[in-house]
């Protein structure tokens, strides 16, 4: 005869365990039959009070339901956290067919694409590119420059020193002076790269980049220059860019011109951005000096040379449009892949 109070036990828990939806419920349903004060546990431990000719079959009956119970309960567990594995890997299911995101690719800097542009215009010409330190010594950017003593430029206001005869060029120029010391003429070089001067607004920055050109050869005259640079700013600027040389002054050279090309906003009319001149300067210019043949050791009875010097800067901000000489070093994004 089954007894009616263990067959009402293991009743309960069959139905509970069946019932159960998480592993967690199915831990309360073991709490509450097989615990401490659970209702087998209490049933088992109140076996001394029952009658003694009930107790053996009542007490077998009883281990009996607590090993189903058992059993039971170790199914189940096994069923519910096996569901429950299933759906925590469903919910983190990665679609590896999904395409990747891409990396943001760079751009080159607008000041790198001007300056290839002009080196690329020059190399047509037949230039070639030389290079030189930054690091410089007081001889090579201003003596053999002709720069005088008392020149402004060598002032610690202007210059960048590092020692007493040495500085942060202030040109690519002492370039030149290296490669012409180096090599005998005819030279046609350009000479792109950083340069440094104490100098901070909205067109001028302590560090900016210059491509300077020289070409030193028997006979070569200021038309020659006057070619090149239409050439260039034709170029640069349109076919139908008109330029004009306007009598200036270095040390370096002579005579000297500074460069201007007609305002692209108003035609030559005269407006804001060339301050009613109609015209806009881009570089300066002019015939090699004697004396600073004479210094690389040339025989300026023998040779001649133009050279001109630009500012990549301002180029880029004339050929763009640009206000402000420090968008280019913000490092800003917005402004930068608008050049991609
Ligand atoms: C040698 C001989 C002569 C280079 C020259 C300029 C005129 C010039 C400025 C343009 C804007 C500098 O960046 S800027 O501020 N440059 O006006 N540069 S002639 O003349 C040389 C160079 C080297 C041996």
């Amino acid at each position: 005869m089954p007894d009616k109070r263990v067959s009402e036990i293991l009743k309960g828990a069959r139905g509970e365990a069946a019932r159960a939806k998480l592993s967690a419920d199915l831990e309360q349903v073991r709490v509450k039959y097989l615990g401490r004060q659970g209702l087998l546990t209490q049933f088992l431990r109140s076996l001394p009070s029952i009658p003694a000719s009930e107790r053996p079959e009542a007490g077998r009956q009883a281990n009996e339901a607590k090993a189903e119970i058992e059993a039971l309960l170790g199914q189940r567990l096994a069923e519910l956290r096996g569901a429950e594995r299933r759906r925590e890997l469903e919910s983190q299911r990665v679609d590896l067919t999904v395409p990747g995101r891409r990396p943001p690719m760079g751009t080159l800097h607008p000041l790198t694409l001007v300056q290839d542009e002009i080196i690329e215009i020059f190399q047509g010409l037949g230039f070639a590119v030389a290079e030189g330190p930054e690091v410089e010594s007081d001889f090579y950017n201003f003596e053999a420059l002709n720069i005088p003593k008392d020149h402004p430029a060598r002032d610690m206001q202007d210059t960048f020193y590092l020692a007493e005869d040495v500085l942060l060029r202030t040109h690519t120029s002492p370039v030149q002076i290296r490669t012409m010391k180096a090599q005998p003429p005819p030279v046609r070089i350009i000479c792109p790269g950083k340069v440094y001067r104490r100098d901070a607004d909205i067109t001028h920055s302590p560090m900016f980049h210059q491509v300077e050109g020289l070409a030193v050869d028997m006979s070569i005259s200021m038309g020659d220059l006057k070619g090149t640079l239409e050439l260039f700013a034709r170029e640069m600027f349109g076919p139908r860019t008109t330029i004009r040389f306007r009598p200036s002054f270095f040390p370096f050279t002579e005579p000297s011109a500074e460069v201007d090309m007609r305002c692209f906003l108003c035609g030559g009319e005269g407006c804001r951005v060339c301050k009613q001149s109609g015209w806009l300067e881009i570089l300066g210019s002019g015939m090699v000096h004697p004396q600073v043949l004479s210094n690389v050791g040339y025989d300026p009875e023998e040779v001649t040379g133009w050279a001109f010097g630009m500012g990549v800067e301002r180029i880029a901000m004339l050929k763009y449009g640009i206000d402000d000489i420090r968008l280019f070093f913000d490092n800003d994004l917005r402004f930068l892949t608008q050049f991609a």
